[in-house]
Formats: structure tokens, sequence, C-alpha cells
């Protein structure tokens, strides 16, 4: 990224280069007028180890670190690397991917767990602030989980009591975790065929928290040394996150909170109100949110708010906490995962509420240089600078917690300094999306409509379906990948579903409206959009949520018409812009569940080519999706459209 010119001292960000949002180009202005670094900044003065970029640096013993750069022109002949032990570079590359695997999916499900312990507080009846909200949503989950939701009374079938069938859900699902033997419940929701084949390579899940320890104990100094083997245990683990982890906390959430319906918000930092107190909520965990959201909205809370000379309060949300709470209540996002320090940069983020994942340490200082308390709420993640307040967040308190943190907000209005810059930028949304709702607006069903997908993917009207999810990544310029990515796929008939902060983005850039079809989408996708009102992007939440797009997936498989299996559709996946250790472990689940799948930017595995070759190729042939990686955003739309085409072709609806 370019820089600004300056005489001395680190670089600062060239605010056009770093992004194409324009509130964000202003806040990065504003942020080297006021002296304040950001990421955009720190960016610039960072090297990145090229080594350890190709994921062939080896930190698991103190013999080394180890590297084993590849040399200059690629390797000839027989590749000779190795280190101190002998670790080749596949070893090294596959131990490293697969700890990435273990980092995402232990992220995703201990969410998970933790939601599932909220949830039998609820089932339980212990606590005020939670309660078992969608027991429609309940009943459609239970048998998943082997929970019946009748009872045979005399040889008559009645209907089983609910909180009865909401303390065995909440029971089944905990067990999930740490159950001593037998798979895990949910791999049978997948179509018949992948789970075949799941079983055929070995992979099922036994439990979600034992495939995570697995990976720790193979990848630990001079136990697992064949690539194969490796990455064999981070497809277990990754279907732990994707069919358990993170689909029991999509599940569980939607019991307990409510499961989305569409809704119309705004986006990105112009949510901010001057004249209001803002609260920006950040983070992933909705347990939290939910609560805060609930207070914040209260008369009580508003009265005191005006008291203090506010006219309101307005909740942004930040990362995939802005999603939770978007998708189940409208409050607007206020911005994606670059965007954090900006939000307080603006002046007028009165407090900053932090829960889990994606949180800048940098955060605190920020937050130094302006009145905003930033505070954290979870045991697991605290900050260890002196400004940093911590309220611990307990399910048991949950309303007293959340009302001690909105007066703080409150009562820190007043504190304010007279120079505020809330950019004026905003963008209408329609979010709200889910499996659920997808049916209901394309004709109640997957087949057999005029609106239906499956019959519009058939007669071509839709060419086949996109999940454009992730990050951003402060080594691509913010926002551009993921809308040029979006943009070439609707505008070649491909219908996107998007969660985190590819989400976030769309909506900021104004492509999750349904007057956006007439504007970017191919003649085919405009029509459907236009007809049954659609966005031609469909927010289906957070990240956790790339559960929906699997079941999604699933229902559009078991509506027929398109094949057998997931890897039969039409379909491809794609992270533009990613940079956690999450984005691995979907990005392998969605392979290892059938889809093509292709990241922006750099894979931790050039540095590897047999080891990268088993996952771009060799994947194909097992579970029919596979990796790839590109730098070019136009090239990295087609990858997914012509592997569209290809399954078109192989399902003979290529007319
Ligand atoms: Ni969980 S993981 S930056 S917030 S999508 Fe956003 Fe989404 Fe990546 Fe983090």
């Amino acid at each position: 990224m370019a820089e600004v010119k300056k005489d001395k001292g680190p670089k600062l960000a060239d605010p056009i280069e770093s992004t194409i949002d324009l509130a964000t180009q202003e806040m990065i202005t504003r942020s080297h007028k006021l002296g304040v670094e950001t990421v955009f900044d720190r960016a610039l003065n960072m090297k990145q180890c090229n080594i350890g970029l190709q994921g062939i640096c080896c930190k698991n013993c103190a013999m080394g670190p180890c590297r084993l750069p590849l040399p200059k022109g690629g390797i000839e002949g027989e590749d000779t690397r190795k280190g101190l032990c002998g670790a080749t570079a596949n070893t090294i590359a596959a131990r490293n991917f697969i700890r990435m695997i273990a980092g995402g999916a232990a992220a995703h499900s201990d969410h998970g767990r933790s939601v599932a312990e909220v949830f039998m507080a609820a089932a339980r009846k212990e606590s005020d602030a939670y309660t078992i909200k969608d027991t429609e949503k309940l009943l459609a989950v239970a048998p998943h989980l082997g929970v019946a939701v009748t009872v045979e009374v005399d040889g008559e079938t009645l209907d089983r009591d609910i909180d009865e069938i909401a303390l065995e859900v909440g029971e089944k699902a905990l067990n999930e975790w740490g159950k001593a033997d037998g798979e895990l419940l949910y791999l049978k929701r997948a179509p018949q065929p992948l789970y075949e084949k799941w079983e055929k390579y070995g992979v099922k899940p036994r439990n979600i928290d034992r495939e995570i320890v697995e990976i720790m104990h193979r990848t630990h100094m001079g136990v697992d040394q064949d690539y194969k083997n490796l990455i064999k245990q981070g497809t277990r683990a990754c279907l732990a996150d994707g069919w358990g982890g993170s689909m029991l906390a999509t599940d569980l959430q939607d019991i307990l909170f409510g499961t989305p319906y569409p809704l119309q918000s705004e986006a990105n930092l112009g949510v901010m109100k001057k004249d209001h107190v803002n609260i920006i909520i950040h983070g992933h965990e909705p347990v939290l949110s939910e609560v805060i959201v609930a207070v914040a909205q209260s008369q009580e809370m508003i009265d005191y708010a005006k008291s203090k000379g506010a006219n309101g309060i307005q909740l942004g949300g930040i990362c995939c906490t802005a999603n939770e709470m978007l998708q189940r209540h409208g409050v607007p996002t206020a911005g994606n995962y670059l965007q954090q320090e900006l939000a307080i940069i603006t002046g007028a983020c009165d407090a900053m509420v932090v829960d889990i994942q994606c949180i800048f340490q940098n955060l605190a200082n920020v937050a130094k240089c302006f009145h905003t308390k930033l505070i954290t709420t979870h045991p697991i993640a605290r900050m260890e600078q002196e400004n940093v307040i911590h309220i611990e967040f307990n399910e048991h308190y949950a309303l007293e917690d959340a009302t001690r943190i909105v007066k703080m907000a409150i009562d820190n209005f007043e504190n304010r300094d007279a120079d505020v810059m809330i950019p004026q930028h905003k963008s209408a949304q329609i979010a709200g999306f889910g499996v659920e709702s997808i049916k209901y607006h394309l004709g109640g069903t997957f087949r057999g409509t005029y609106y239906t997908l499956n019959d519009n993917i058939i007669n071509g009207r839709i060419r086949g379906i996109a999940g454009v999810v992730g990050c951003n990544n402060a080594r691509t310029k913010h926002n551009e990948h993921h809308i040029t990515i979006i943009k070439e796929l609707i505008k070649n008939d491909v219908i996107v579903l998007s969660t985190g902060c590819s989400a976030i983005t769309a909506a900021m850039h104004g492509l999750l409206t349904p007057e956006a079809a007439a504007v970017y989408c191919g003649p085919g996708l405009a029509e459907i959009c236009e007809t049954v009102g659609i966005p031609p992007v469909l927010h289906l939440g957070s990240c956790v949520d790339n559960s929906r797009i699997l079941l999604a997936a699933t229902e559009v498989v078991k509506a027929g018409g398109l094949g057998n299996d997931i890897a039969d559709l039409p379909a491809a996946g794609s992270a533009p812009e990613w940079m956690s250790e999450k984005a691995i472990s979907i990005g392998h689940y969605f392979v290892t569940s059938g889809v093509y799948t292709v990241f922006g930017g750099t894979l931790p595995t050039f540095g590897a080519p047999v080891f990268q070759d088993y996952l771009f190729k060799e994947m194909e042939k097992m579970y029919g999706g596979m990796w790839d990686v590109t730098e070019d955003p136009i090239e990295h739309a087609h990858k997914m459209i012509a592997h569209i085409d290809k399954k078109r072709k192989e399902l003979g609806i290529d007319k």
C-alpha cells in the first residue's frame, strides 16, 4: 500500500490506497491529523515474514525455529529441505495448517459451548435474562439431536412438554463437546453421499473437543509426520466446527434469541449519532449483546440518557456481534474488522464493549486518546492496558451487568470532547436471511414453482450459488476484493450468500438492497430478485452462521434436480480478504463438504508445493471440493464461475 510522504518517523497510510470506503478514508485522514496510529499505518511499517507466510517455519520445538525457504526458481529434482529433526516442508506446512484449523475450530466451538451453557441455564429457568424464545426452531432442531418431540400415552401420540424438550436438547447438545463414544449427531444432517465419503475416509468427528486436542498432540514434536495423515485430522476437526460447534451455536442462538427473518437496517460508521450516547459492541457472542440491546432500548435507560443531555442511545455493531444484533434486532452495523479503531477515532464512541475474537489490542491505545470507555466482558479475553475496564459478564447476573455497562456509557457522554467527527456515509441494507427465510421468499420451498431456487438454477436464470464470506485483511485494500468479486459474480447471474465481515462490506457498499439487482446483476438474477423482492446478496449472519450455508446447500440438494450431493451443485465458496485461523477452519470444512473454495491473497501452503497440490487437487477426488487461491479478484470470481459452469455441464443443465 502506498504511503503519505513525511520527513521522519513511521510511515503513514495513504487513505485512498488503503480502502475503497469513503468513511474509512475520512477516518484515516483524521487519525493522522490527531496523531493516532491505526492498523493501516502499522501494515506499512511491519514487514511480513516471507517464510512464515508460506507456511514453512516450524517452531514446535526449541531446536528451531527451523525455516525452510523455497529455493529461488522453485524446486528442481528432489526436495531435500528439512528441519533439525528431519521434518519436511510438507510436514511443517501441514502441521501449521491444521494448527490453524485447531485455533479456528476451538474459537467457534468454544463460542458454541458458551451458548449451550446459557441455553441450559435458560432451560432450567435459572436466568431472568434468557428464555427459550423460538419454540418452533426448538422442535425443528430436537430430532437432529435424537430428542423426541412427542410421547406415546395409551397408544395416543401427544406433544411433549416444551420445557422437557428444551432440557434434553441442552443436555444432548452439551454432550457433543466431550462424549466418550459415537460420532457427532449433526453429521447425519448432511446429504447421504457426503456422509458416506466422511465414513470412507475415516474423518467423522467423534466429539468436538477431542478433535482439537488431537491436532495439538499430533503436531507436537515427533508425532505425526505424514502430511496426508495430518490433514486427515484437520478434516475431522474442521467438520467438528462446521457441522458441530458452529452449527450448534447457530441453532441454539436461534432458539434462545429467535430465528432471523429479513429486516431493514443501515451500515457504516455514519450510523453513529452525534447527539446520542453511542455504544459500540464488538466481538462474537450474542449472549452479551442480546441483553445490552434489551437494556439500551428500555425506557428507563433512554430517560437516563436524556437526563444527561443526550437525545437517546445509539447502538452499533462491529464484526460478528454486529451481524448477530443486526439479524435479530435490526441494530445498525457500524463497521467491519478494519474499522474497529476508527469507530473510536470519531470521538463519539462513549463505550466500546468487546467480548471475544477479532478484537485489536490496540483499541486500548486508541481509546486512551479519547474519552471512550473500553470495556472487556469475557473472562478469557482481557487486555493488559490500564485504561481498559473489565466487567465480567455472567449469565446469572446478565441484566445487572448489562445495566452497569449501559449506564457507564451514558455517564461518559458528558466527557466527550467538542471535536467529534462522524463520517456521513452509510447505506441501507436488508439483512436477516437464513435457510427458513430463503425458502419462504422463494416460494416456500426449494423446488416446484416459478420462484424457487432449484427451478431457477435449472432453467439458468440463476447460474449458480456462491458463498462469499470472511474477514478483512490490512494487507489487502480494505473492502476492494469483497466488492469486486461479489459484483462480478452477480453480474454473471450467480446469487451470493454472505456472512461475517464480507456481508458487512456488501452492506456498506449498497449490495444488500433489492434495488442493487437492477444496477449490478445479470438479467436472469435481476429478474428473480425483482420478482420476489430480495437483494442479490443475502446476508446469512455471523461466521458461525456459515453453518446456515451448509444447511442451505443441503436443502437445495434434497429438494432435487441438482444432483445428490453438495459437490454436485453449481456452487463455489470464497473468502476474498481472509486473515483469521477461523477462516482456515471454515475454508477446510467447505472443501471437505464438497465446495470448491477460493481464498484471496495468500495461503500458508505456498512453501510446500506437494502438500499444496494435495489440497488443491487430490481433495477433489475425495470430497468433490478443493482449495484454490489467487490475488486477482476478477480471476477469483471467474475461477468460481468456471467451476459453477463445470457443474452445470455435469448436471446437463448448461444449455
Ligand atoms: Ni467472525 S473472523 S474478521 S468477525 S469475518 Fe470478520 Fe467475523 Fe473474520 Fe472476524
